[in-house]
C-alpha cells in the first residue's frame, strides 16, 4: 500500500547525527519508494516555542531545507515547505486544542524535560506543542509518521486526538489515525558526553553531538573525545547493560553501517575503544562530510531554497486548506 508520509524537523540550528539517524535517514528511504507520497516540513512554528533569534531563524529554516536535500530527499518527488507559510496548521491546532483534555497534555514528558524546574516561565506554546504537531499530521490524512523514539508519546497523543475528534463530531474516519514509523534499533542517539542524555541541538556542549555541518577534522576530534568506560568492548550485547556510553558508540556504528549490533560486536568484541573510535570516525566522515559539503553549497543559493519552499507551501496549502474547510464545517462554523 502506498504510504502518505508526513514529518517535520525544527529549524533550531545544529542539526545533528541524532536527527539524521533517528529521522532524516528514514525520510530519504521513504522518499526513494516511488509509491509513497511524502511531505517534509520545516516546523518553524514549533521552533518559536522557545526564544529564537530573528535573523538566525531565517538562516536555520534554509539550513534545515538544505539538510533535507543534501541528505538525499528529492524535492521533485516530495513536498518540502515551512509550516508558518500554511495557515491551516495554526488554525487546526486551535480547533484541536479545544477538544484535547488538559490531562492528556499534562502527561507529556517532553514538556517536563524542556520546561525544567522553571515550569511557570515556560511558554504556553511549549505546553501545547504536541497539539500543533497533531494538527500538522492530521491535516494531510497522513498514514505514517517517521520520527525518532523521543516523539513516540506525541504521536500516541495525535492518535488519541484524532479518535476523540471523530467520536465527538460523529464523523467516523474523518481524521485519519496515523501509524508511527520508528527505527527498531537505536532510535534514540545519545550525547557523546553522557550516554544517558539524548543527543540534542540545545546541549550547550558542541562536543556532545556530531553536527551535520561538521568538517572531517571536527568529526574525528569529537569521536576521539567521546566518553567511554574503562572496560574492553564485550562480545555479547548482554554485557552492555549499565554501559550507556559503550552502547551508544556501538549503536551509532551499527546504525550508520546499516548492520545489527551483534555484527558490530563480532567486529569489535575484545578490542579497545580506540579501535572502534578510529573506524567510527572514518565511517562518519565518509557519510556526513558529503552531506555537510552539500548543505554549505545549497545555503549559498538562498533564491533556490526560498523558491523551493514557496512552491512546497503552495502545494501543501492546497491539501491542508481543503481539510481545514471540511473541519470547520464539521465543527459548525
Ligand atoms: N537524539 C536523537 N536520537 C534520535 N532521533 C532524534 N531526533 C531528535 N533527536 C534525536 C528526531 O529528529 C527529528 C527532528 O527533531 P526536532 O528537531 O524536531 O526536535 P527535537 O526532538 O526537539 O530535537 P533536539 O535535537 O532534541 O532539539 P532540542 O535540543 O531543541 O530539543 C524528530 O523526529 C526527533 O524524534
Amino acid at each position: 500500500m502506498p504510504k502518505k508520509i508526513f514529518s517535520g524537523v525544527q529549524p533550531t540550528g545544529n542539526l545533528h547525527l541524532g536527527n539524521y539517524l533517528g529521522a532524516i535517514k528514514n525520510f530519504v528511504d521513504l522518499n526513494n519508494d516511488k509509491e509513497n507520497n511524502c511531505i517534509f516540513c520545516v516546523v518553524d512554528l514549533h521552533a518559536i516555542t522557545v526564544k529564537q533569534d530573528k535573523d538566525q531563524l531565517k538562516n536555520n529554516i534554509r539550513e534545515t531545507t538544505a539538510a533535507f536535500i543534501a541528505s538525499g530527499i528529492d524535492p521533485s518527488r516530495s513536498i518540502i515547505f515551512n509550516q508558518s507559510e500554511v495557515q491551516a496548521h495554526a488554525e487546526g491546532s486551535w480547533m484541536l486544542s479545544c477538544m484535547a483534555p488538559m490531562g492528556w497534555l499534562n502527561r507529556m514528558t517532553q514538556f517536563k524535560e524542556k520546561a525544567g524546574k522553571d515550569k511557570e516561565k515556560a511558554s504556553v506554546g511549549l505546553y501545547i506543542y504536541p497539539i500543533l504537531m497533531a494538527s500538522d499530521i492530521l491535516l494531510y490524512d497522513t498514514s505514517h509518521v517517521p520520527v525518532g523514539e523521543d516523539q513516540k508519546q506525541h504521536l500516541e497523543l495525535t492518535r488519541d486526538i484524532a479518535q476523540k475528534f471523530n467520536k465527538d463530531f460523529d464523523c467516523r474516519d474523518f481524521l485519519k489515525v496515523p501509524e508511527p514509523l520508528i527505527q527498531k534499533d537505536f532510535s534514540r542517539i545519545m550525547s557523546l558526553k553522557d550516554g544517558l542524555k539524548k543527543m540534542s541541538k540545545s546541549d550547550p556542549s558542541d562536543l556532545s553531538r556530531i553536527n551535520l555541518t561538521d568538517s572531517e577534522d571536527e568529526i574525528i576530534n569529537k569521536i576521539k573525545k567521546a566518553k567511554t568506560d574503562s572496560f574492553p568492548i564485550p562480545n555479547e550485547d548482554q554485557k552492555l547493560i549499565n554501559r550507556p556510553e559503550a552502547l551508544n558508540l556501538l549503536g551509532i556504528y551499527s546504525s550508520i553501517s546499516n548492520q545489527n549490533l551483534n555484527k558490530t560486536l563480532d567486529e569489535f568484541g575484545g578490542k579497545n575503544f580506540s579501535d572502534l573510535k578510529v573506524k567510527l570516525a572514518e565511517i562518519l566522515s565518509s557519510k556526513i562530510s558529503p552531506i555537510s559539503n552539500e548543505i554549505k553549497k545549497l545555503i549559498s543559493d538562498k533564491q533556490y531554497l526560498d523558491k523551493l519552499l514557496l512552491e512546497g507551501a503552495n502545494k501543501a496549502e492546497a491539501i491542508a486548506g481543503k481539510k481545514i474547510k471540511e473541519m470547520k464545517k464539521i465543527i459548525g462554523f
